[in-house]
Protein backbone atom coordinates (compact mmCIF):
# COMPACT_ATOMS: atom_id res chain seq x y z
CA UNK A 1 0.00 0.00 0.00
CA UNK A 2 1.51 3.70 -0.63
CA UNK A 3 1.51 6.38 1.58
CA UNK A 4 -0.71 9.38 2.22
CA UNK A 5 1.01 12.03 0.48
CA UNK A 6 -0.12 14.28 2.73
CA UNK A 7 0.62 12.80 6.14
CA UNK A 8 3.55 10.20 5.28
CA UNK A 9 1.76 7.44 6.36
CA UNK A 10 0.56 3.96 4.83
CA UNK A 11 -2.58 5.39 2.92
CA UNK A 12 -4.51 1.83 3.74
CA UNK A 13 -3.71 1.67 7.50
CA UNK A 14 -1.12 -1.26 6.27
CA UNK A 15 2.00 -1.52 7.21
CA UNK A 16 4.58 -0.82 4.50
CA UNK A 17 7.26 -4.01 3.43
CA UNK A 18 10.77 -2.95 3.96
CA UNK A 19 12.53 -0.98 1.44
CA UNK A 20 14.74 -3.73 -0.92
CA UNK A 21 18.38 -3.70 -0.18
CA UNK A 22 19.84 -2.27 -2.59
CA UNK A 23 17.30 -0.10 -3.87
CA UNK A 24 16.22 -0.87 -7.62
CA UNK A 25 16.00 2.37 -8.58
CA UNK A 26 19.95 2.55 -8.67
CA UNK A 27 21.38 3.77 -12.07
CA UNK A 28 25.08 4.66 -10.74
CA UNK A 29 27.26 6.69 -12.95
CA UNK A 30 25.08 9.86 -14.01
CA UNK A 31 26.49 12.77 -16.31
CA UNK A 32 26.05 16.04 -13.96
CA UNK A 33 25.69 19.22 -15.97
CA UNK A 34 26.29 22.90 -14.50
CA UNK A 35 24.34 24.97 -17.42
CA UNK A 36 22.13 27.19 -16.11
CA UNK A 37 19.98 25.38 -12.94
CA UNK A 38 16.41 25.53 -13.01
CA UNK A 39 14.87 27.95 -10.42
CA UNK A 40 13.20 26.81 -7.15
CA UNK A 41 9.80 26.20 -8.74
CA UNK A 42 10.86 24.19 -11.20
CA UNK A 43 12.70 21.66 -9.25
CA UNK A 44 9.46 21.74 -6.47
CA UNK A 45 7.66 20.75 -9.58
CA UNK A 46 10.01 17.56 -10.36
CA UNK A 47 9.99 16.64 -6.98
CA UNK A 48 6.28 16.22 -6.25
CA UNK A 49 6.41 13.85 -2.81
CA UNK A 50 9.04 16.33 -1.33
CA UNK A 51 7.27 17.56 1.43
CA UNK A 52 7.74 21.17 3.22
CA UNK A 53 11.37 21.63 4.54
CA UNK A 54 12.64 19.28 2.20
CA UNK A 55 11.58 16.31 3.64
CA UNK A 56 11.03 13.14 1.73
CA UNK A 57 10.15 9.44 2.45
CA UNK A 58 9.94 6.66 -0.02
CA UNK A 59 5.91 6.35 -0.62
CA UNK A 60 5.34 2.39 -1.19
CA UNK A 61 8.48 1.29 1.19
CA UNK A 62 9.81 1.30 5.29
CA UNK A 63 13.27 2.96 4.55
CA UNK A 64 15.97 1.65 6.74
CA UNK A 65 17.47 4.95 6.92
CA UNK A 66 16.96 8.45 8.09
CA UNK A 67 19.75 11.32 7.22
CA UNK A 68 19.40 14.74 7.76
CA UNK A 69 21.66 16.71 5.23
CA UNK A 70 23.52 19.63 6.92
CA UNK A 71 24.74 22.60 3.97
CA UNK A 72 26.37 25.48 5.40
CA UNK A 73 25.22 28.31 3.84
CA UNK A 74 26.08 32.27 2.74
CA UNK A 75 24.99 33.98 -0.63
CA UNK A 76 25.28 30.85 -2.98
CA UNK A 77 21.97 30.92 -4.08
CA UNK A 78 22.85 29.62 -7.61
CA UNK A 79 25.16 26.77 -6.14
CA UNK A 80 21.70 25.84 -4.04
CA UNK A 81 19.29 25.38 -6.62
CA UNK A 82 22.10 23.10 -8.58
CA UNK A 83 22.51 21.16 -5.78
CA UNK A 84 19.17 21.06 -4.95
CA UNK A 85 17.93 19.87 -8.54
CA UNK A 86 20.73 16.54 -8.35
CA UNK A 87 20.15 16.01 -4.52
CA UNK A 88 16.32 15.28 -4.53
CA UNK A 89 16.20 12.75 -7.55
CA UNK A 90 19.71 11.25 -6.14
CA UNK A 91 18.60 10.42 -2.40
CA UNK A 92 15.06 9.56 -3.46
CA UNK A 93 16.53 7.10 -6.01
CA UNK A 94 18.51 5.33 -3.08
CA UNK A 95 14.81 4.93 -0.73
CA UNK A 96 15.92 6.57 2.16
CA UNK A 97 13.88 8.80 4.71
CA UNK A 98 15.52 12.29 4.64
CA UNK A 99 15.70 15.99 5.01
CA UNK A 100 17.91 18.83 3.82
CA UNK A 101 18.91 21.31 6.14
CA UNK A 102 20.80 24.86 4.71
CA UNK A 103 22.39 26.81 7.49
CA UNK A 104 22.89 30.61 7.18
CA UNK A 105 25.30 32.50 8.47
CA UNK A 106 24.03 35.66 8.99
CA UNK A 107 26.45 38.97 8.60
CA UNK A 108 26.41 41.21 12.03
CA UNK A 109 25.98 44.65 11.31
CA UNK A 110 28.88 45.51 13.41
CA UNK A 111 30.58 42.67 12.19
CA UNK A 112 33.68 41.66 10.03
CA UNK A 113 31.61 38.79 9.01
CA UNK A 114 34.12 36.23 8.96
CA UNK A 115 32.20 32.54 7.54
CA UNK A 116 32.49 29.79 9.81
CA UNK A 117 31.99 26.31 8.71
CA UNK A 118 32.13 23.92 11.24
CA UNK A 119 30.37 25.58 13.56
CA UNK A 120 27.98 26.23 10.92
CA UNK A 121 27.62 22.58 11.02
CA UNK A 122 27.39 21.97 15.10
CA UNK A 123 24.46 24.35 14.64
CA UNK A 124 22.68 21.80 11.74
CA UNK A 125 23.14 19.11 13.59
CA UNK A 126 21.72 20.17 17.06
CA UNK A 127 18.83 21.97 14.88
CA UNK A 128 18.16 18.63 13.13
CA UNK A 129 18.06 16.53 16.24
CA UNK A 130 15.30 18.56 17.70
CA UNK A 131 13.07 17.61 14.95
CA UNK A 132 14.10 14.02 14.58
CA UNK A 133 15.48 10.59 15.51
CA UNK A 134 18.13 10.99 12.59
CA UNK A 135 20.05 7.80 12.00
CA UNK A 136 22.80 9.82 10.06
CA UNK A 137 23.55 13.17 9.45
CA UNK A 138 25.29 14.35 6.25
CA UNK A 139 27.68 17.76 6.35
CA UNK A 140 27.39 19.02 2.71
CA UNK A 141 29.06 21.68 0.75
CA UNK A 142 27.01 23.25 -1.18
CA UNK A 143 29.30 23.01 -4.35
CA UNK A 144 29.23 19.10 -4.81
CA UNK A 145 27.29 17.27 -6.63
CA UNK A 146 27.24 13.28 -6.06
CA UNK A 147 28.05 11.33 -9.66
CA UNK A 148 27.36 8.11 -8.87
CA UNK A 149 23.96 7.17 -6.29
CA UNK A 150 26.05 3.82 -5.25
CA UNK A 151 27.81 6.15 -2.91
CA UNK A 152 24.73 6.29 -0.45
CA UNK A 153 23.66 8.50 2.16
CA UNK A 154 23.62 6.02 4.83
CA UNK A 155 26.45 6.08 7.90
CA UNK A 156 28.84 3.53 8.98
CA UNK A 157 27.88 1.86 12.44
CA UNK A 158 31.30 2.88 14.10
CA UNK A 159 33.22 5.45 12.33
CA UNK A 160 32.93 8.36 10.61
CA UNK A 161 32.69 8.45 7.03
CA UNK A 162 34.30 10.59 4.54
CA UNK A 163 32.00 10.37 1.04
CA UNK A 164 33.98 13.05 -1.46
CA UNK A 165 37.10 10.64 -1.71
CA UNK A 166 37.50 11.80 -5.72
CA UNK A 167 35.92 14.90 -6.67
CA UNK A 168 36.82 16.20 -9.96
CA UNK A 169 38.43 19.33 -8.76
CA UNK A 170 41.44 17.02 -7.50
CA UNK A 171 41.38 15.15 -10.70
CA UNK A 172 39.32 12.26 -8.75
CA UNK A 173 41.49 11.19 -6.06
CA UNK A 174 41.75 12.25 -2.41
CA UNK A 175 44.25 15.86 -2.01
CA UNK A 176 46.03 13.96 0.86
CA UNK A 177 45.36 10.96 2.67
CA UNK A 178 43.76 12.55 5.73
CA UNK A 179 41.23 15.03 3.48
CA UNK A 180 37.79 14.84 5.16
CA UNK A 181 36.80 17.62 3.31
CA UNK A 182 33.53 18.62 1.14
CA UNK A 183 30.97 16.00 1.97
CA UNK A 184 30.90 13.53 5.32
CA UNK A 185 28.74 12.04 7.85
CA UNK A 186 28.64 11.00 11.47
CA UNK A 187 25.91 9.08 13.32
CA UNK A 188 24.59 11.49 16.45
CA UNK A 189 26.72 8.83 18.73
CA UNK A 190 29.83 9.68 16.64
CA UNK A 191 29.17 13.11 16.63
CA UNK A 192 28.84 13.21 20.42
CA UNK A 193 32.03 11.02 20.87
CA UNK A 194 33.99 13.39 19.44
CA UNK A 195 32.14 16.68 21.03
CA UNK A 196 30.91 17.92 17.76
CA UNK A 197 33.17 20.28 15.26
CA UNK A 198 35.26 23.05 16.67
CA UNK A 199 33.84 26.44 16.75
CA UNK A 200 37.29 28.39 16.20
CA UNK A 201 37.82 28.16 12.68
CA UNK A 202 36.67 31.29 11.63
CA UNK A 203 37.36 32.19 7.34
CA UNK A 204 38.91 29.15 5.19
CA UNK A 205 40.68 26.16 6.07
CA UNK A 206 41.61 23.54 8.92
CA UNK A 207 38.75 23.00 9.98
CA UNK A 208 37.67 19.16 8.41
CA UNK A 209 41.62 18.60 9.58
CA UNK A 210 40.77 19.00 13.61
CA UNK A 211 38.02 16.58 12.80
CA UNK A 212 39.69 13.64 10.82
CA UNK A 213 43.87 14.42 11.00
CA UNK A 214 46.10 12.38 12.52
CA UNK A 215 46.14 14.58 15.98
CA UNK A 216 42.56 14.99 15.48
CA UNK A 217 38.94 14.54 17.52
CA UNK A 218 38.68 11.62 15.23
CA UNK A 219 41.08 10.48 16.57
CA UNK A 220 41.69 11.15 19.84
CA UNK A 221 38.03 9.92 20.84
CA UNK A 222 39.03 6.33 19.69
CA UNK A 223 37.61 6.30 16.39
CA UNK A 224 38.84 6.32 12.32
CA UNK A 225 37.51 7.25 9.06
CA UNK A 226 35.82 4.91 7.09
CA UNK A 227 35.29 5.84 3.01
CA UNK A 228 33.27 4.26 -0.02
CA UNK A 229 35.64 3.62 -3.22
CA UNK A 230 37.28 6.00 -5.33
CA UNK A 231 34.84 4.17 -8.13
CA UNK A 232 32.19 5.84 -6.62
CA UNK A 233 32.76 8.19 -4.61
CA UNK A 234 32.85 10.61 -7.63
CA UNK A 235 31.60 14.12 -7.37
CA UNK A 236 31.68 17.35 -10.25
CA UNK A 237 32.34 20.62 -8.06
CA UNK A 238 30.97 23.98 -8.69
CA UNK A 239 33.84 25.89 -9.89
CA UNK A 240 34.03 29.22 -8.03
CA UNK A 241 36.54 31.69 -6.55
CA UNK A 242 37.11 32.33 -2.75
CA UNK A 243 33.99 34.24 -0.90
CA UNK A 244 34.32 37.48 0.44
CA UNK A 245 34.36 37.22 4.38
CA UNK A 246 36.38 33.49 3.94
CA UNK A 247 39.65 34.48 3.24
CA UNK A 248 42.14 31.44 4.04
CA UNK A 249 42.68 31.35 8.28
CA UNK A 250 46.19 32.12 8.98
CA UNK A 251 45.53 30.74 12.53
CA UNK A 252 44.56 27.49 11.48
CA UNK A 253 47.84 26.19 11.57
CA UNK A 254 48.37 26.95 15.44
CA UNK A 255 45.24 25.97 16.11
CA UNK A 256 45.87 22.63 14.81
CA UNK A 257 48.52 22.07 17.12
CA UNK A 258 45.96 22.54 19.78
CA UNK A 259 43.57 20.50 19.05
CA UNK A 260 44.79 17.77 21.79
CA UNK A 261 44.39 20.18 24.57
CA UNK A 262 40.92 21.81 23.08
CA UNK A 263 38.83 19.04 21.66
CA UNK A 264 37.38 18.49 24.94
CA UNK A 265 36.54 21.84 25.33
CA UNK A 266 35.70 23.40 22.28
CA UNK A 267 32.86 21.75 20.42
CA UNK A 268 29.33 20.58 21.01
CA UNK A 269 29.47 21.26 24.59
CA UNK A 270 30.75 24.57 24.27
CA UNK A 271 28.41 25.65 21.29
CA UNK A 272 26.18 29.19 21.38
CA UNK A 273 24.42 30.51 19.42
CA UNK A 274 21.12 32.45 18.35
CA UNK A 275 18.46 30.82 16.00
CA UNK A 276 16.88 33.77 14.35
CA UNK A 277 14.42 32.25 11.98
CA UNK A 278 13.51 28.41 10.74
CA UNK A 279 11.21 28.06 7.55
CA UNK A 280 10.03 24.82 6.03
CA UNK A 281 10.68 26.41 2.81
CA UNK A 282 9.43 23.98 -0.46
CA UNK A 283 12.83 22.18 -1.18
CA UNK A 284 14.65 22.70 2.56
CA UNK A 285 14.76 23.54 5.99
CA UNK A 286 16.14 27.11 6.28
CA UNK A 287 18.18 27.74 9.29
CA UNK A 288 19.12 31.21 10.02
CA UNK A 289 21.41 31.49 12.78
CA UNK A 290 23.73 34.08 14.65
CA UNK A 291 26.94 32.34 15.22
CA UNK A 292 28.82 35.78 16.80
CA UNK A 293 32.06 37.15 15.69
CA UNK A 294 35.51 35.79 15.26
CA UNK A 295 37.16 37.36 18.63
N1 LIG B 1 30.25 28.55 1.99
C1 LIG B 1 29.18 29.38 1.65
N2 LIG B 1 29.40 30.72 1.51
C2 LIG B 1 30.63 31.28 1.68
C3 LIG B 1 31.70 30.45 2.02
C4 LIG B 1 31.49 29.08 2.15
O1 LIG B 1 28.05 28.91 1.47
O2 LIG B 1 30.74 32.50 1.54
C5 LIG B 1 30.00 27.11 2.26
C6 LIG B 1 29.58 26.32 1.05
O3 LIG B 1 28.75 25.25 1.45
C7 LIG B 1 30.91 25.81 0.55
C8 LIG B 1 31.59 25.47 1.88
O4 LIG B 1 31.17 26.49 2.76
O5 LIG B 1 30.77 24.72 -0.29
C9 LIG B 1 33.12 25.40 1.79
O6 LIG B 1 33.67 26.62 1.31
P1 LIG B 1 34.50 26.67 -0.05
O7 LIG B 1 33.65 26.18 -1.17
O8 LIG B 1 35.08 28.04 -0.21
O9 LIG B 1 35.66 25.67 0.22
P2 LIG B 1 36.47 24.94 -0.89
O10 LIG B 1 37.66 24.37 -0.22
O11 LIG B 1 36.89 26.15 -1.82
O12 LIG B 1 35.58 24.04 -1.65
C10 LIG B 1 37.86 26.02 -2.70
C11 LIG B 1 38.03 27.31 -3.51
C12 LIG B 1 38.19 28.50 -2.64
C13 LIG B 1 39.48 29.20 -2.96
C14 LIG B 1 39.91 30.00 -1.76
C15 LIG B 1 41.22 29.50 -1.19
N3 LIG B 1 42.32 30.30 -1.64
Amino acid sequence: PPRNSGTGLPASGQPLKDCPIPSPLLVGPVSVHLSSPLSLEDIRQRNPLVLPGGRYRPPDCEPHHHTAIVVPFRNRISHLRSLLYHLHPFLQRQQIHYSIYIVQQVKLQWGNGTFNRAKLLNVGVREALKDEDWSCIFLHDVDLLPENDHNTYTCHKQFPTHLSVAMDKFRYRLPYPQYFGGVSAVTPDQYMKMNGFPNQYWGWGGEDDDIAASQSRVRLSGMKIVRPPVAIGHYKMIKHKGDKGNEQNPRRFDLLKKTRLNWHSDGLNSLTYELLSKELEPLYTNLTVNIGEDP
